[in-house]
This record gives C-alpha cells, sequence and structure tokens, in this order.
C-alpha cells in the first residue's frame, strides 16, 4: 500500500475503531430503589446522593472496563407494595444487572425474595435487622447489623453516663425497630442493666405521651430507643415536655440530620452506634465529605456514606467480571465476585462475611466492619471519646 492510501484510509481506520470501541462499551444498568418520598425519604434521598456521587466518580475516571455505569433509581416510597413493584421493574422489565436497596429492613423483607428467585443481587445499604441475608445468597449488605452496633453503643453509653436501669420504648410493626428491641432486649440481659418498662408504639404515631408518662413513673436513667429518626425525634421533644431530663440511647435509625431539625437541642447527648463518622479523617472520608459537600451543598451523613461505599464495593467486583451481554449469566458472575471484595471507603475499612448459616438454606453476606460510638452535641453526632 503507498504511504498516500494509507494516509487517506487512516481517518476511516480511526474513525470504525472508534465506533467499534463505542460499540463495545455498553452502559452497565444498576438498579436502585430508595424512599424518596415518606417519612424515610430523609435515608432514601441521602442514599440516591451517595450513588450518584459515587457513579459520577467512577464514570469520570472512564467507567469500569470501558463500560459506564448507568443507575435506574425508583422511588419504593418506603412501603412494602412499592418495594416489590420497584423490585419487579428493575429486575424484570428494566433487566438491571443488580438491585441496591429498598432503604428500610421493612420493605427489604418483602422484596428481596424477589431478587433472590430471580438470581439477582439485591444489595442493601441501609438495611440492619437481623435476618435479612436470611433471605438467600443473592442478598448481599454493606449496613452493619444492630445486633453488631448496639452491644457496643450500649457499653458505652453505660459506662458514659454511669447507667444502672433503663426504660426501652420501641416501634413493634417495623422490622427494623423490633429487630433493634429485640437485640437490646438481649445486650441489656447480658450487661445486667435491669429494664425498668418496655412501651411499645405503631408506625405512625405522633403521641407518645401515654408511653412516656409510664417511662417517666418508672424512674429510668436512660431511654432505649429503638425507632426510626421521625418517631425518636418526636419522642424526645415530648419526654422534655414531660420534664424528663434522661439521655437516649439508639441504634443507626437515628443517624439522621432529620433526628435534629425535628428535636433540636432536645436532642442532645443522644447515644447513637454507626459504622460512619464526619470525625473520621481518614484520606477516602475526607475525599467523600469534600465532593458531597460540593456536588449537594450540605453536609453527608451515615447513609450517604454507605451507599457511596456501596457503589465503589460492585464497581470493583464488575472490574473481575467479564459481561458477556447474557444477562442472567452476568448477574450471576457478579454474585460471584462481590463476596471477596474489599475496600477502603468512606465509612472505613470493608469485607463482606458470610451470614449466619439457616438449615437448609443458602444464605447472603452481611458486612464485617467495627460499629463506632456517637454522641449528640449542640445539633450533631460527634465521636463519644
Ligand atoms: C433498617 C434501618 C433503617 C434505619 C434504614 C434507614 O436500619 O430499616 O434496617
Amino acid at each position: 500500500m503507498q504511504f498516500n492510501t494509507i494516509l487517506k484510509t487512516l481517518p476511516l481506520l480511526m474513525l470504525t475503531t472508534g465506533l467499534a470501541s463505542a460499540a463495545q462499551a455498553a452502559d452497565v444498568k444498576l438498579g436502585l430503589a430508595a424512599a424518596l418520598t415518606g417519612p424515610a425519604a430523609k435515608y432514601g434521598v441521602a442514599i440516591k446522593n451517595g450513588f450518584t456521587l459515587a457513579a459520577d466518580e467512577v464514570n469520570a475516571a472512564g467507567g469500569v472496563n470501558g463500560n459506564k455505569l448507568q443507575l435506574l433509581i425508583e422511588d419504593e416510597q418506603g412501603k412494602k407494595e412499592e418495594a416489590i413493584n420497584v423490585f419487579k421493574k428493575l429486575i424484570f422489565k428494566d433487566k438491571a444487572l443488580l438491585v441496591f436497596g429498598p432503604t428500610l429492613s421493612n420493605s427489604a423483607f418483602a422484596a428481596d425474595p424477589i431478587a433472590n428467585a430471580a438470581k439477582v443481587v439485591a444489595f442493601g445499604t441501609s438495611n440492619t435487622a437481623d435476618g435479612i441475608t436470611a433471605m438467600g445468597p443473592f442478598t448481599f449488605r454493606n449496613s452493619v447489623m444492630e445486633a453488631d452496633v448496639l452491644p457496643v453503643t450500649t457499653r458505652a453509653a453505660v459506662k458514659h453516663f454511669g447507667i444502672k436501669k433503663v426504660a426501652i420504648i420501641y416501634g413493634n410493626d417495623d422490622a427494623f425497630t423490633k429487630s433493634g428491641y429485640d437485640v437490646f432486649k438481649a445486650t441489656l440481659a447480658d450487661q445486667k442493666i435491669p429494664v425498668t418498662t418496655t412501651e411499645a408504639y405503631a408506625k405512625g404515631d405522633v403521641d407518645f405521651k401515654a408511653q412516656l408518662t409510664k417511662i417517666k413513673a418508672s424512674n429510668p436513667d436512660a431511654i432505649v430507643c429503638s425507632c426510626l429518626t421521625e418517631e425518636a425525634a418526636n419522642i424526645i421533644l415530648q419526654t422534655r415536655a414531660l420534664g424528663m431530663k434522661q439521655p437516649f440511647i439508639g441504634g443507626n435509625g437515628l443517624n439522621s440530620p432529620k433526628l435534629f431539625d425535628i428535636a433540636k437541642g432536645a436532642g442532645d447527648d443522644t447515644i447513637m452506634g454507626s459504622p460512619w463518622s464526619p470525625e473520621n479523617l481518614t484520606p477516602a472520608n475526607k475525599a467523600f465529605i469534600a465532593a458531597y459537600k460540593a456536588k449537594f451543598g450540605s453536609d453527608p451523613d451515615q447513609f450517604a456514606a454507605q451507599a457511596y461505599d456501596a457503589l465503589h464495593v460492585v464497581a470493583d467486583a464488575l472490574k473481575k467480571v467479564k459481561l458477556s451481554g447474557a444477562i442472567d449469566k452476568d448477574r450471576i458472575a457478579l454474585q460471584q465476585a462481590l463476596p471477596s471484595v474489599t475496600i477502603e471507603g468512606a465509612t472505613g475499612k470493608f469485607a463482606f462475611r458470610k451470614a449466619p448459616p439457616v438449615t437448609g438454606k443458602e444464605v447472603g453476606y452481611d458486612a464485617q466492619q467495627e460499629a463506632i460510638v456517637n454522641i449528640a452535641k449542640g445539633g450533631k453526632f460527634i465521636l463519644l471519646k
């Protein structure tokens, strides 16, 4: 071939190879089912932001093996029925490779069986109830279960305030608040802290005076609250209105700025366990906090951090997967690549561990991560030292 001809065909060659690689680089569709409206939206919107930030970062760096990540985001409203609908849409209609979410454990117990039956990974970033990963080998979570968080939190709170006895209040019709209650009950027995009274409420309750009056009469040193953030905030406010000064102890459901939007300074001295703290100044967390602030103009919370980390965990797993384009095969390949992923994320060092065995069943994967104990001061959580 003459030099001249080469020169003439070069642009064409470049164009065709360019086109070829553009055709190979497909989008990887990742579903996200989050509570973007309703009482759990404060968690869900933070989760959506965490995912968006991480996906934008991965894509800006060229994607995974040349493929861009495309988030398909659906609002499950914090409701079981909607979580089921959204999971079905993402799995069967949109053909997502994996589904993140849903936001609440309560919804995960309804939706995850669909993902397990379809052999699609359901990856929870905020589900902390016991038994979530017993649903099947396709259920993964990077949220640290209450069973790991509450014993550490309770021990620290008892020491900090010199607590001798506590009262408990919890929601008895939500999987997370009920599971947190079971863990608190066992933990208090284990740590030999007597319970003066146990009071329950139902989803949607806004008036807790009847329960709080009984708690007041039982004269505890602190109040254990296995609650979602909005209920917890109202409970705290109403406790102070009754002239009670006891500190509160809770799980990671309390770790939302919404607690202080509602309870303001009345939330001070609340002790809460979580895998994430803004005061953890590792390079990964500092970079996450700065990028989040720059993108959204507000401070991130635990739920944004866990979502952000989850996307990076999946991106790392995807690096090891050779996508074939056959969705069923690729979904299973991703499930098989996930368990060995470890990262140093916004929430610190992260690894999976196989869920506790259940006779006759295959189980999924829990988070292997340390809990940090925080105390509320001046309308935000800081590390309890
Ligand atoms: C659960 C939780 C909530 C606090 C999620 C936001 O941990 O439902 O499991």
